[in-house]
């Protein structure tokens, strides 16, 4: 892990909010939040609705939020509620924000919403070992002609934290996604289920590497990934509480959204919003239910993993 300078250069430039500081000083739970979602992820405002059920959900399990992106020429490790709500109002204006674009965001005070690979690379940096959000970012599916794979997966790779989510993105090749990330030695838990669950619905997804049954047991596991000397992430796959079948409707946005030449970046929105539309908001019910609740599980195993911590 790399070791974060804690001069001066580093330290106006990394904010982290003085409570997620001292809670990581005294090896409490901390939970990242992303801020893709919060900008991208939900119509223009509904977003922080979003975020603020995450960081409630996070503190009820006993853990601290640490929102994180990219505001005003720093990188932002737990912020207050306006800058939250900030994040919702630019909506789709904010830019997107992977590990790659972390510095020329800071650098020219832009809003940068940072993406799981984002937040993750900031997690690195402040030592954040827990991240709850909906769905990782993978291999697209078309991936041969265009090489379009998220950065997601090289920084969870490389990133020696814990991540909840309902397995990837909805619109990619899953099966492709798992592959690399055995390939990438990412071990992938399945949270009470064998299989890695598809964002809306819970089965049918590949095989997991290890099925786990408790945050006891989640949190043992990526302490012994670590101890072993692993230093990639761990991912959670938690299965939505309720499935919807949506795959025909996602390969008719892919089918619309490839006609109408949208291509990279502009995909998820576009098939998100044709969901959305085609299935009378449940898409987006479900997204913020599970948004919360794989907050709500990080939290959780954060806390299991700091009592075990203490006994130690
Ligand atoms: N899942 C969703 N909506 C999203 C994302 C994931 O249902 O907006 C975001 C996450 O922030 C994820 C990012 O990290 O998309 C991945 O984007 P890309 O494929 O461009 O790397
Ligand atoms: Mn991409």
């Amino acid at each position: 892990m790399c070791l974060a300078p804690r001069g001066d250069a580093l330290s106006h430039l990394l904010r982290i909010d003085p409570e997620v500081d001292e809670t990581l000083r005294a090896g409490g739970g901390v939970v990242a939040l992303e801020t893709t979602l919060v900008s991208h992820g939900f119509p223009r405002g509904e977003g922080a609705d979003v975020a603020l059920e995450c960081e409630r959900r996070v503190r009820a399990a006993g853990a601290v939020p640490a929102t994180i992106g990219v505001a005003d020429g720093a990188v932002h490790v737990g912020m207050d509620e306006a800058l939250l709500i900030r994040f919702a109002e630019t909506g789709s204006k904010a830019r997107k924000v992977g590990p790659r674009d972390l510095a020329a965001c800071a650098v020219q005070a832009a809003l940068g919403a940072t993406t799981v690979g984002g937040t993750l690379a900031v997690c690195r940096l402040a030592r954040v070992r827990f991240m709850g959000t909906g769905g990782l970012g993978g291999v697209h599916r078309g991936w041969t002609e265009t090489l379009d794979v998220s950065a997601d997966l090289a920084q969870l790779a490389r990133t020696d934290a814990l991540v909840v989510a309902s397995g990837v993105k909805s619109l990619l090749d899953v099966s492709a996604t798992a592959e690399a990330l055995e390939a990438l030695g990412v071990p992938v838990l399945g949270w009470r289920t064998d299989e890695l669950p598809l964002f809306y619905t819970a089965q049918g997804g590949p095989p997991v590497s290890a099925r786990v049954e408790s945050v006891e047991e989640a949190a043992n596991v990526a302490r012994m990934h670590w101890a072993l000397g692993r230093d990639s992430g761990v991912l959670v796959g938690r299965p939505p509480d309720e499935s919807l079948d949506v795959e025909p409707l996602v390969e008719e946005a892919l089918a619309r959204a490839s006609r109408q030449g949208i291509t990279g970046q502009a995909v998820t929105p576009f098939v998100l919003a044709y969901l959305h539309e085609a299935s009378d908001g449940r898409t987006r019910v479900l997204n913020a239910e599970l948004v919360a609740a794989n907050a709500e599980l990080a939290a959780k195993v954060a806390v299991a993993y700091s009592h075990a911590e203490v006994e130690q």
